[in-house]
């Protein structure tokens, strides 16, 4: 009987714990009225001070757009990619070289914190941040999720382990995507964030001077970009150039449309990755489609796959903290 019992109790415990771990991993327990009573004006804080820097530096769209990528990546969306401690951080890593707008999350926070201290985190702010500069770039808007905590830790190598690299074939790409839960249609729709924003030419010089290695003087451009574009992008990169910046999605990196999957389309991606969206048959299928039209198809499946990614591994209930200054654990 006792022991019957004891199992019994114990049994439930298990199902409540695996629950727990279920809510943790796909983050069911984030919702958009996390705010309504402990920060009403939460939005409406967060979205002025967007606009604000959105009609003075528009170029900020597209790194603050990547930052919530890059947090929910690595460690998942908990705020770490902020961190800025004595220890080498994700700020560190290679492929966040070149991350920048960490002070406008300052400048959000310190507002915030001036409504409502102490309840927000960064991981949430960043979330809503990343939708506002979609919508200040023209692009869809979507209902953002709350009720993440920040996380304590941020270390280089996890960065590293974790982010994308621009030179990933289709296979690593796909394998990427779906460590983090993520499916084969949520790859070539996120892509699509690259229709903003710019690149340093060390992400995808290797593919118009040296590709396989037989030297510049030999015309070693990769044979999947269009061999007429090569020209175009040789002007802006020259051979060895790491700094340079280029517009990803030329005439029109500061609007959020479908010109990137034209772009995909007709082989002018500027990354190794953004090209091999078309060595797999569902992401040609998705990038051939949307090169044509659809403007509201795309959008509402970056909404939706943006709301996915902002659940990745995100710390809940009383995991993690709110942290008081986002470059900092408390
Ligand atoms: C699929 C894997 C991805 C890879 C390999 C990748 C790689 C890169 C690289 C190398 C850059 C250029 C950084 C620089 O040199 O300044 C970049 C920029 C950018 N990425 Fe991605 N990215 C990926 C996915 C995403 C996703 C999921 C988003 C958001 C939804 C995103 C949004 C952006 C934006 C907006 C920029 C422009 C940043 C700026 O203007 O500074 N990327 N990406
Ligand atoms: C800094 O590094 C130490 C030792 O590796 C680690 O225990 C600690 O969690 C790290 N701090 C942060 C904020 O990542
Ligand atoms: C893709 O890249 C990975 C890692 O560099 C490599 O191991 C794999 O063989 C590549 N796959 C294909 C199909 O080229
Ligand atoms: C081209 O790449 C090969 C192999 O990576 C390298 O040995 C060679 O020095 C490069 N050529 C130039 C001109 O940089
Ligand atoms: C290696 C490297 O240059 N890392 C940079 C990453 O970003 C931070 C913050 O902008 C820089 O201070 C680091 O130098």
């Amino acid at each position: 009987m006792a022991t019957s019992r004891v199992s019994k109790h114990f049994l439930f415990q298990l199902i409540f714990l695996a629950l727990i771990a279920f809510n943790r991993a796909n983050g069911r327990s984030l919702t958009p009225d996390f705010y309504k009573h402990t920060c009403p004006n939460l939005v409406y804080t967060i979205k002025t001070v967007v606009d604000e820097v959105m009609s003075v530096a528009p170029t900020l769209g597209g790194p603050l757009m990547r930052m919530h990528f890059h947090d929910c990546f690595v460690r998942g969306c908990d705020g770490s990619v902020l961190l800025d401690t004595p220890n080498k951080t994700e700020k560190y890593a290679i492929p966040n070289l070149s991350i920048r707008g960490f002070q406008i999350i300052d400048k959000v926070k310190s507002a915030v914190e001036k409504v409502c201290p102490g309840i927000v985190s960064c991981a949430d702010v960043l979330a809503a941040v990343a939708r506002d500069v979609t919508v200040a770039l023209n692009g869809p808007s979507w209902e953002v999720e709350f009720g993440r905590r920040d996380g304590r830790v941020s270390t280089v190598n996890e960065a590293l382990a974790n982010l994308l690299s621009p030179f990933a074939n289709i296979s690593t790409l796909k394998q990427g995507f779906q460590a983090k839960g993520l499916s084969v249609k949520d790859l070539v729709v996120l892509s699509g964030g690259h229709t903003v924003g710019t690149s340093h030419c060390a992400a995808f010089n290797n593919r118009l001077y040296n590709f396989t290695g037989k030297g510049i003087q030999n015309d070693d451009a990769d044979p999947t970009l269009d061999y007429e574009y090569v020209p175009k992008l040789k002007s802006k990169c020259k051979f060895g150039d790491r700094n340079t910046l280029v517009e990803m999605d030329p005439g029109s990196f500061k609007t959020f449309d479908l010109s990137y999957f034209s772009l995909v389309a007709k082989r002018r991606g500027l990354f190794q990755s953004d090209a091999a969206l078309l060595d797999d048959s569902e992401t040609r299928a998705y990038v051939k489609l949307h090169a044509l039209k659809d403007k509201a198809g795309f959008f509402k499946d970056f909404a939706d796959s943006m709301i996915k990614m902002g659940r990745i591994g995100v710390l809940t209930g009383t995991q993690g903290e709110i942290r008081k200054v986002c470059t900092k654990v408390n």
